[in-house]
Parts: C-alpha cells; structure tokens; sequence
C-alpha cells in the first residue's frame, strides 16, 4: 500500500514509516521540523542523538534496512506543498502526525497559542482538501488525543455517545472539554474530518491517543542512527518518559500538584501497532471512526511511585518531588474511558511494568551526558500572572 506519513521526523512518525516499510509497503514521509525548531529557539534537544535531517535518517535506514522511504521537506499549511505531494505520490492511506504536539508549547504565550492552532487546523484543512480532490479513496488516520474529551464526571465513551433528550433519540459526537490550545487544536481538526467525512464521504479514524512512553521499537533497536528521538524537556517531554529522564539524571521526580490527575497511557509499540490495524481496516466511505487509544490509566503519582520501585530494583535512589502545577487542570477526578475497539481489531498491549521502565533507564542511561538539566522544571504558569 502507498502510505504518507505527515510529521515523519517526530517521535512517533519516524518509527511508523519504518514500521510500515519494513512490512514491504511504499512509505513516503513529509515533515517541516517544526520540533527541531522549537527545541532550537527553547535551547533544549532530543536525548537522543538523531540523524541531521530526513534525507540523512533515510539513507540510514536504507543502509541497514535496504529498503527506501520517500521524503519531502515541507510544510503542511503550504497548499502547493501538499498538492504535489498527492498528485505525486498518490496515497492510498495517509497517517497524519504533522501537527504541534505540545500543550505547554500551545499555553505559552498569544503568539504560541495562535501558531499552534493555525499550523494544526489549516495544515489539516488542506489535507482533506487534497484528499477530496486528487485521492477521494485514501483513508486518513489522524492522531487525535484523549485530551479531546477532557475529565468530566461520567464515563468516556469512545467519539460518540446516544443521548435521549425531550423523548428523542441520536447517536452524537461525545461532549468535548479540552485542557489546552493544543488540545482545542485537535476537537477543530475533529470536527473538520468529521464535516469531510460527512459532506464529501471521505473516510478517515480519529485515533485519541493517550499519553505515549518508550523509546525502542523493533526497528529503531537495529542500529542507534534508527533512533527515534526522546524529550524529557518541559514543553515537549511527556510525564513518565520525563520521570525516566530524572530518575536516571538524579533529579526529584516532578509531579505537579496533588498528581491525582489521570490519563490513558501506552507504550510506542502499541502506538505504532494500533496505527497499522487502523489502515490495515480502513474506516466506510463516508464513515468517521473514533478509537481511544491508549492500553491502561495512571495517576501521575502511581507513574512517579513505579518509577521509584523501578529504581530501587537497580540501586537508583529516586525521589518523588512536589512542583507547584504550573496548569490549570483537575488534580482529583474521576476517570473512566473505554477502549474496546482497538482490542477488537486484534491489540494485545504491552502493559506498563518495572522492567519496561528499567529498559528505559538503561538506554537514557547511554545518553545522559547529553541532560539539558535546566529545562526541566515548568517555565510557564498557565493562569495569567498578577
Ligand atoms: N505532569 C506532571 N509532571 C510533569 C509532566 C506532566 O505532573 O513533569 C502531568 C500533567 O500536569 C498532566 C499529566 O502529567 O496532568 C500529563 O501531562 P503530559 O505532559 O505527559 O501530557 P499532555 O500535556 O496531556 O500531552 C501529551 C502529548 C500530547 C497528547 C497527550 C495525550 O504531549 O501530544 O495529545 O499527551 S492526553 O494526555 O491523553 O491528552
């Protein structure tokens, strides 16, 4: 199959497009470096050491691999850029990562909220419209985010949920409470995909993907210029990898606030597992499909407390921090989503452990000298200052 993958030089979108090449299909990957850029303005990096660019990660790959991926320098918002890119290469499924990931990044400032939200919506605009137009029968898996549904009261469902209301009845989209500008990004690329999906019978899966952990991959273990990269920073690293980081670096574990706060978590081997039973069945013409994925939910203090036994396992003495939130999120809540769908196309997760979180130590391990140390704790308070 000829699949694009948007945003192929992130943390997830690197490891996909090797994934999907390495089972023989005709990947092709686009990305602008808007995180290398980010990080670059911030003064921080990846932990680990990744290839210079796309053209020099590809040859890597094809050094090791034998196999070629495709790549394009470019940017999504660009309408030219993703034009060609479809009449070019005429994808069969698109897996759309290309987006600023970063809640912290998003909550910034005026100028970071207005980028964030721009880049996401428009660059995902122009994709349906280059679907509709040049590749009508491409099925679009789009990473959403379980942040999309916020914390509310009842039970998540998963994307829709029925509602008897005046003694009628209808199937609709489940309410939505983001925590962010970035979340908010994606409840408008959601509805965007859903309108396409509806008016011009686009078929696409809104994946809501949960908080992801882990740095190896079957493919990024065969050599480390496969690496994919890892941020432990304060705006793009994301909690447990960051508690991995400061075990290992010696630094008190930052939970902010209560750590009450609960998410969807799962390794990036489920990630990638969970994007390829996505294209492997795509969603109807016409169809929008939701699936929660993420495998188990933790506090953040039951992700500080088993990094901590992690630690103890392998004489690292680790201390369990309090950092005053710098966001404004419930600390103590109720949290309860299903996450069926993906189990019924044929998930079997990798659940969480001390063990997989002594793998992460170890590899953070080899690359600690490389520790930017003073972006760890939070820069930026999300309620406006007095
Ligand atoms: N947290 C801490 N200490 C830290 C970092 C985070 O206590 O050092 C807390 C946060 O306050 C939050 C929770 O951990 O309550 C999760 O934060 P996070 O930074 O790991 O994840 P988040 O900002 O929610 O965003 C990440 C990805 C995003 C994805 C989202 C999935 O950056 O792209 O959409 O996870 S979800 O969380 O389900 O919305």
């Amino acid at each position: 199959m000829r699949i694009l993958i948007l945003g192929g030089d992130g943390y997830l979108g690197w490891p996909t497009a090797m994934r999907f090449s390495s089972r023989g299909h005709d990947v092709h990957v686009i990305d602008n470096y808007l995180r290398r850029r980010a990080h670059e303005e911030a003064g921080t990096s990846s932990l680990t050491p990744i290839g210079d660019d796309l053209a020099s990660r590809v040859t890597s790959g094809q050094e090791v691999t034998g196999r070629t991926i495709g790549h394009t320098e470019g940017d999504l918002t660009e309408w030219e850029t993703v034009e060609s890119l479809f009449r070019d290469f005429r994808p069969e499924a698109v897996v759309h990562y290309g987006e600023m990931p970063s809640a912290p990044y998003s909550m910034k400032d005026r100028h970071h909220a207005v980028f964030t939200q721009t880049n996401n919506v428009v660059g995902t605009l122009n994709v349906l419209w280059a679907i509709r137009d040049l590749a009508p029968d491409c099925h679009l898996v789009k990473l959403g985010t379980m942040g999309e549904y916020g914390t509310p009261n009842i039970d998540i469902e998963e994307g829709y949920i029925q509602i008897v209301h005046n003694g009628r009845t209808d199937y609709l989209p489940f309410p939505k409470l983001p925590g962010s500008m970035y979340h908010l990004s994606k409840v408008h690329d959601s509805h965007n995909i859903h309108f396409a999906t509806r008016v011009w019978g686009l078929r696409a899966t809104d994946l809501n993907q949960g908080v992801v952990y882990g740095i190896q991959t079957d493919e990024t273990r065969l050599d480390d210029r496969l690496l994919t990269r890892f941020d432990y920073d304060d705006v793009f690293g994301t909690a447990l990898n960051r508690f991995c980081l400061q075990a290992v670096i010696g630094h008190p574990l930052t939970v902010y606030g209560k750590g009450g706060q609960t998410r969807g978590y799962l390794n990036i081997v489920d990630t990638l597992r969970c994007v390829e039973l996505a294209v492997e069945h795509p969603a109807a013409a016409g169809e929008f499909r939701v699936f929660n994925q993420f495998t188990e939910s933790f506090s953040v203090l039951d992700l500080a407390e088993l990094v901590q036994k992690a630690g103890a396992e392998v004489g690292i003495e680790v201390t369990i921090g309090a950092v005053e939130n710098p966001r404004v999120e419930l600390e103590e809540h109720y949290y309860n989503p299903t996450h069926t769908k993906l189990l019924d196309l044929g998930l079997r997760p990798h659940l969480l452990s001390a063990e997989l979180v002594e793998s992460m130590f170890a590899v953070i391990g080899r690359f600690k000298e490389r520790a930017i140390t003073d972006h760890i704790l939070p820069q930026d308070r999300w309620r406006p200052q007095a």
